[in-house]
């Protein structure tokens, strides 16, 4: 089946696979997008801005087609071709590549840049799509959005466009790099979707590459205009040296549900996606016992578990926040843990079971060691002051700096320890976000997304064949290193959020709720078993210390279970009755598959 062809098309030259075309309108230097003869996306331009300097576009400066490619890569064949903007002298070298793979009903864009000149230049942001008008039959006042939040525990939701959009305040997003909000527009970190639910017609955008830039897919009420653009952090491009924006991937569609599952799919492929093959099932310490853990507690339901492995077969015992020393001094446990992690993994293992962790490496607290002796290993917020990745903890925490070659050590031995001295098989690295956050780090070369990815990569090479649950971090640079993913914001034993959020501006569905954790876990459905496996934080099963009643407890093992995802309890086993345990019983074994909420774009 090859009948992918850039042919000359009576509106002039159009690139086709026979389900999606683009058409290429080279002296007004914008693009459309058709599927089904119909143009769902029109009168599309992209652009590069750079720090502190212009911005280049090729609307209105027009675009010439230099080459065409046939290439084969984890999308599959395709046939790649080339827009070079028509440049003045002294100005850029801009590209947009439009690729359509055989049998694909998307259409990958990506943007990039060269430096004609002789001095370096520094590039802000790339625009893979700019301003396309899309077109879905009925007036967009009835149309929905679908966005993706920055951070596991930011909102992912559907939204009617003809409301206004949630913010998301920090820590939950990374701050400074946001289109200027103004009424109508609706932004979505990483992937978005324009769904008319009328006619269940739309258009997902997202970007499928994700390990170098940030970026945001936002919508535009006023003239329905989708942009899409990844964010270079102003990294430095030296003369004759080129840099490519992020892979985009849009695709008009009459089956949104199916598309969004599309698109996990080939964000899977591209980043090398690497989900558990095994369904994870276990006991947590967290949501019992919050940082009072100690070993003794770790004990009782360890004994619990290996006396009733019938009722609950679960594989892992994971020690959550509270073991520590102090927030950077992991490898300090503190005097409710006397005997040592290493001697804790030993008991678990002893046991038939499986040893999990809890770690927050890339914060760095005021009140620890570790930042006594390195307060230079901080990012800096601006020169002199370290960045507060968040107040926790009752201290500041800051962001740890991980383009520096000495954390990198550090982490190297932080990890090796964990899992080569201590034996763990499993990890859980939380407040990840801290890593990249917008601030100055030694190495003013690397984006945010490159700090924080190399140091997951390197926790990657040491952890080896061992678990990694991600948690608190940024999704799209994560994929490829976590084995698993919390989805969500925290469970809790209480239904709406008891606070409000600390952060002003903060959307209150992105706080600790069992409301809220299971809101957000039906909507990220689709990233499941293809991008990692989905955590939907821990079962609360019990009938005391909770304001749970006995419907919202059963609505929490329902969400669990069909998310298909993995099952960690976290009560006190020792004080369950019989027909709460049953609860945790009936969740077991994982099913493996997520379930599809068939109205996510209908209805809230
Ligand atoms: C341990 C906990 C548990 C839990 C994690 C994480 O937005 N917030 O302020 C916020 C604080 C803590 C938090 C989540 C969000 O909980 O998700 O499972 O490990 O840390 O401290």
């Amino acid at each position: 089946m090859s009948d992918l062809r850039l042919e000359q098309g009576e509106r002039g030259p159009a690139l086709t696979n026979g389900l999606v075309t683009v058409t290429l309108n080279g002296n007004k230097g914008t693009f459309d997008i058709l599927s089904a003869g119909r143009a769902v996306v029109s009168d599309a331009s992209a652009g590069v801005s750079l720090r502190d300097g212009p911005a280049y576009t090729t609307r209105g400066a027009g675009f010439h087609i230099d080459g065409e490619r046939p290439v084969t890569d984890a999308l599959g064949r395709g046939l790649e071709v080339v827009l070079r903007r028509e440049p003045d002298e002294h100005e850029p070298d801009m590209a947009l590549s439009v690729t359509l793979y055989e049998g694909s009903p998307h259409v990958i864009l990506r943007a990039d840049v060269a430096n004609r000149s002789a001095a370096p230049i520094r590039v802000q942001s790339f625009s893979a799509l700019e301003g396309g008008r899309v077109d879905l039959g009925n007036p967009v006042e009835g149309w929905r959005f679908f966005e993706e939040g920055w951070q596991n525990w930011s909102v992912a939701v559907v939204l009617p466009v003809s409301g206004e959009d949630l913010y998301m305040a920090p820590p939950v997003v990374g701050p400074t790099t946001q289109p200027d909000a103004k009424p109508g527009r609706f932004v979505a970190e990483l992937v978005g979707a324009v769904v008319d639910p009328a006619t269940n017609t739309g258009v997902v955008a997202g970007f499928i590459s994700a390990a170098d830039q940030f970026s945001q897919v936002w919508f535009d009420r006023e003239g329905s205009a989708l942009t899409a653009a990844s964010y270079a952090d102003g990294v430095t491009v030296e003369p004759g040296q080129r840099l490519s924006s992020e892979r985009l991937l849009v695709q008009p569609t009459a089956a949104p549900l199916a598309a969004l599952q599309g698109f996990g799919d080939a964000i899977a492929a591209e980043m090398q996606a690497v989900p558990w093959p095994e369904p994870i099932e276990g006991w947590c310490s967290w949501y019992y016992y919050w940082q009072g853990v100690s070993e003794e507690h770790i004990m009782a339901n360890l004994g619990y578990l290996a006396e009733h492995r019938r009722e609950l077969p679960v594989e892992y015992v994971q020690i959550d926040d509270g073991y520590q020393a102090e927030i950077g001094d992991w490898l300090t446990p503190n005097e409710k843990f006397p005997h040592g992690m290493g001697w804790v993994a030993g008991q678990i293992h002893q046991r038939g079971f499986k040893a999990g962790l809890w770690l927050a490496p890339f914060m760095i607290g005021a009140k620890s060691k570790l930042y006594e002796e390195h307060p230079d290993w901080a990012v800096q917020y601006k020169p002199g002051k370290p960045y507060v990745a968040m107040i926790n903890w009752a201290q500041e925490c800051y962001s740890m700096d991980l383009t520096r070659p000495d954390v990198m050590d550090w982490l190297e031995k932080v990890f090796t320890t964990v899992f080569d001295e201590w034996k763990f098989d499993y990890i859980k690295i939380d407040f990840l976000y801290a890593g990249a956050v917008d601030g100055i780090r030694s190495n003013p070369n690397a984006t945010r997304a490159q700090a924080y990815r190399r140091a997951i990569e390197k926790i990657r090479e040491i952890a080896g064949e061992r678990f990694i649950l991600g948690c608190g971090h940024p999704m799209g640079p994560s994929i490829g290193i976590m084995n698993g993913s919390r989805i969500s914001p925290d469970v809790a034993p209480f239904w709406y959020p008891h606070e409000r959020p600390r952060e002003e501006g903060r959307s209150d569905l992105s706080t600790v709720s069992t409301f809220n954790a299971i809101r957000n876990t039906m909507v990220r459905f689709w990233m499941h078993d293809r991008i990692w496996l989905n955590d939907p934080d821990c079962m609360l099963a019990r009938g005391t210390d909770t304001a749970l009643t006995l419907a919202e407890v059963q609505s929490l093992a329902t969400v669990i279970g069909l998310s298909g995802g993995m099952m960690l309890d976290s009560d006190n086993l020792t004080k369950l009755s019989p027909e709460r345990r049953d609860m945790i019983s009936m969740l077991q074994p994982v099913y493996g598959k997520s379930a599809v909420p068939l109205d996510l774009f209908q209805s809230e």
